[in-house]
Parts: structure tokens; sequence; C-alpha cells
């Protein structure tokens, strides 16, 4: 039985990559941080089999105690200060978490591998973030990084760290560059499922509209079942190796809106948006769209959901919570 062992256990991707690995026969350990991480009881009712163990990425020493009890043959470094807009407000965590939590935990990956590193392998939660101002169009993995937020310099740090670990010491360390996935389990600060919060509650009568930021931002967005599994198959390849992971096609927040609405039934829905300067960043990345080629030809890796699909399912759960929740 193989061991995987997951940071970010309690966020959307974690929940999903658990699944995956179970449903595979792993025993799978997921690192919680805090003394009483509200999540944990998420976790432990989605997916019961997952052993959690204490410790934060930034914590070298945390770490060394979690490799020393789950003993994996795969790693997977989901842990993250993920939200873009926050890590303007807090850039020096953001840089500590997301940008040298990554280092912390490949030096755990090293450290528990000593003289042998075949026995472990790692993935990297790499980000389209990473190329912010975007120098090719549709963005592959040779395309020049210019990342525009301290979230995305940060993940531009633990990219190049990672491959750095691979180079240095022949480590099985590959990183994903991940575009948007979103999903029911998506935290509702990401602009999609508070898009498709705020329209169940408008189908429902519960709220009468939403505020939002740049409804121009473009993104290539897809379904984290689908992107899990993208991680799953790169520490399954004989060399570890960077991929972008994306749909290959692109569409506005305005879009996004247009079909969820169009979802419950309302056209005139422009009147229920308005925008409000809070929501805006200081620097936008306007376009993202990648091209998945060598994910689909060299890991057999395709998206199943398309963006259609993927909102109205987003859009469907929120209307089943949120109708349950005006029941009590
Ligand atoms: P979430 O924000 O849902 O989850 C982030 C996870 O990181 C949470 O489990 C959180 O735990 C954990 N975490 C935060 N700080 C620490 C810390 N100091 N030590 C250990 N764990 C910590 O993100 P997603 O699941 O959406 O994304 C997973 C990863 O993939 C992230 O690294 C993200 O940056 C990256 N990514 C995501 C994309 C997406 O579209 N979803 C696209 C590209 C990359 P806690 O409960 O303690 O807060
Ligand atoms: P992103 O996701 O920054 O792409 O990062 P987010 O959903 O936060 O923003 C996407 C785009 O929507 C615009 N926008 C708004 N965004 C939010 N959150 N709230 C709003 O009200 C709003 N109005 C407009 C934003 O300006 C932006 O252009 C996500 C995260 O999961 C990262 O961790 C991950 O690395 C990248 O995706 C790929």
């Amino acid at each position: 039985m193989k061991r995987a062992l997951i940071t970010g256990i309690t966020g959307q991707d974690g929940l999903y990559l658990s699944e995956l690995l179970l449903s595979k026969g792993y025993e799978v350990y997921g690192l919680i941080r805090g003394q009483n991480n509200p999540k944990a009881e998420l976790v432990r009712s989605v997916v019961p089999d997952v052993k959690l163990l204490n410790g934060d990425i930034t914590d070298l020493s945390s770490l060394i105690r979690a490799f020393s009890e789950a003993q994996p043959d795969e790693v997977y470094n989901l842990g993250a200060i993920s939200f873009v807009a926050y890590s303007w407000e807090n850039a020096r965590l953001t840089s500590d978490v997301t940008g040298i939590g990554v280092l912390n935990v490949l030096e755990a990956t090293r450290l528990y591998a000593g003289q042998d590193l075949s026995k472990v392998r790692f993935y990297q939660a790499s980000s389209s973030e990473m190329f912010g101002k975007v120098q090719d169009v549709p963005q592959r993995e040779s395309t020049l990084l210019w990342p525009r937020s301290p979230y995305g310099v940060a993940k531009v740090y633990g990219h190049y760290m990672t491959i750095n670990y691979r180079e240095s010491y022949g480590m099985h360390a590959s990183s994903g560059i991940l575009f948007n996935h979103e999903s029911p389990r998506r935290g509702p600060e990401f602009v999609t499922r508070k898009i498709t919060q705020a329209v169940a509650r408008i189908a429902l009568g519960l709220q009468d509209g939403i505020a939002l930021g740049n409804l121009d931002a473009k993104r290539d967005w897809g379904f984290a079942g689908d992107y899990v599994e993208a991680m799953w198959l790169m520490l399954q390849q004989e060399q570890a190796d960077d991929y972008v992971v994306a749909t290959g096609e692109t569409h506005s927040i305005r879009e996004f809106l247009e079909v969820a609405f169009a979802h419950v039934g309302i056209d005139d829905w422009e009147g229920k948006v308005t925008q409000d300067p809070r929501f805006f960043r200081p620097a936008e990345v306007d376009l993202l769209i990648g091209d998945p080629t060598k994910a689909r030809e060299q890991l057999g890796w395709q998206p199943k959901v398309g963006f259609d699909d993927l909102v109205r399912m987003m859009l469907d759960s929120d209307l089943a919570q949120q109708k349950e929740l005006a029941g009590r």
C-alpha cells in the first residue's frame, strides 16, 4: 500500500486529492495546522480515512515529525495562503507560507529520504498566477514568468526551488502549473463561488444583488476534481517534470455571471451586479489561458468538465445549500 502525505488537506484540492488517493488504495496522511483548526471536522466527515498530523509548513521541525510518522512515498505540497487579494495585505506572511513554506517541505522531504532519494516523490502546487502579465498567449511551460502579486512572486520562488531540488539533488520533484480550478468546495472568497453563492441567494429571494470588482478579467477555469488527477499522474512518471494543467479555454467574469444567472432563469442580471472599488486589485492579471498540450501528450491527462457544466454544478450545489440554510 502506497503512503501519501498532503499539506493543505483542509483546502479544496486537499479534499479531492484525498478522495482520489483513497480510491486508489493509498494510506493518506494530512498535515493540519493550528491548535483547533475548525476545518478538521470537515476533513473527518468527507474523508474519514485520512490520518491527520499536526504541523505547519512554516515550521520545519513539525514537518520532520510528520514525515517520520507518515513515512510517505509521495508528498503533495498544497498548503499555501492562496487568496491573491489577501496577499497584498499580508505580503510578508504570504512570502513565508506560500514561498519559504515550499523550501521547508522540500527540505523535510530531502532529510526524510536521506541517502535514498528514490524513496519519495514530491509535488508542488504552482500556479498560473506566475504568468501574471502574460508574455505568451496561450501560456505554456516555457513562457516567461511575470508575477503581478505577492502571491504570484511567492509561487515563483516555490516553483524554482522545486526545480532546483530536482536539479541539485536528483529529487523526483514535479511542479504542476495549474490554472484556476473550481468546484462546490471552492472557498467563498474566490470569484466563482462568490458568484454562485450570491446567484443562488438572489434566485431564492434571499438577497438583491452582488458587489464585484473587475468583470473583464479572463480566466481558464476547470474542475478541481479533474486537476487533482493531473497531480497524481505527474508523480507516476519515471522522470519528474513541470506541466501546465489547463482547459485551453478562457472566459471573463462577465461570461461566468451570464451562465450562472441564465441557469436560474434571470436574463436581466446587469442591474443586480455593482462594481465596488474594494474588490479591484493593485495590479491585475487580465488574461489567462493555458496550453495543456504537454500534460495531454505525456500524462494522458484531459479535463472532463467544461465551463458551462462547471458553473451549473457549483450553482446547483449552492442552491441546495442555501435552501437548506433558509429552511432551518
Ligand atoms: P485552499 O485555499 O482551499 O487551501 C489552502 C490550504 O493550505 C488549506 O488547507 C490551508 O489550511 C493550508 N495552509 C495555509 N497555511 C498553511 C500553513 N502555514 N501550513 C500548512 N498548511 C497551510 O487552496 P486550494 O485547495 O484551492 O489550492 C491548493 C494549492 O494549489 C494552493 O497551494 C494554491 O495556491 C494552489 N493553486 C490553486 C489553484 C486553484 O485554482 N485552486 C490554481 C493553482 C495553484 P488551513 O485550514 O489551516 O487554513
Ligand atoms: P485568482 O482567483 O486571483 O485567479 O486566484 P479569484 O477567483 O480570486 O479572482 C479571479 C478574477 O476575478 C476578479 N474579480 C474578483 N475576485 C474576487 N475574489 N472577488 C471579487 O469580488 C472579484 N471581482 C472580480 C479578480 O480581480 C481576478 O481577476 C485563484 C487562486 O485559487 C490562486 O490560489 C490560484 O493560484 C489561481 O487562482 C490560479
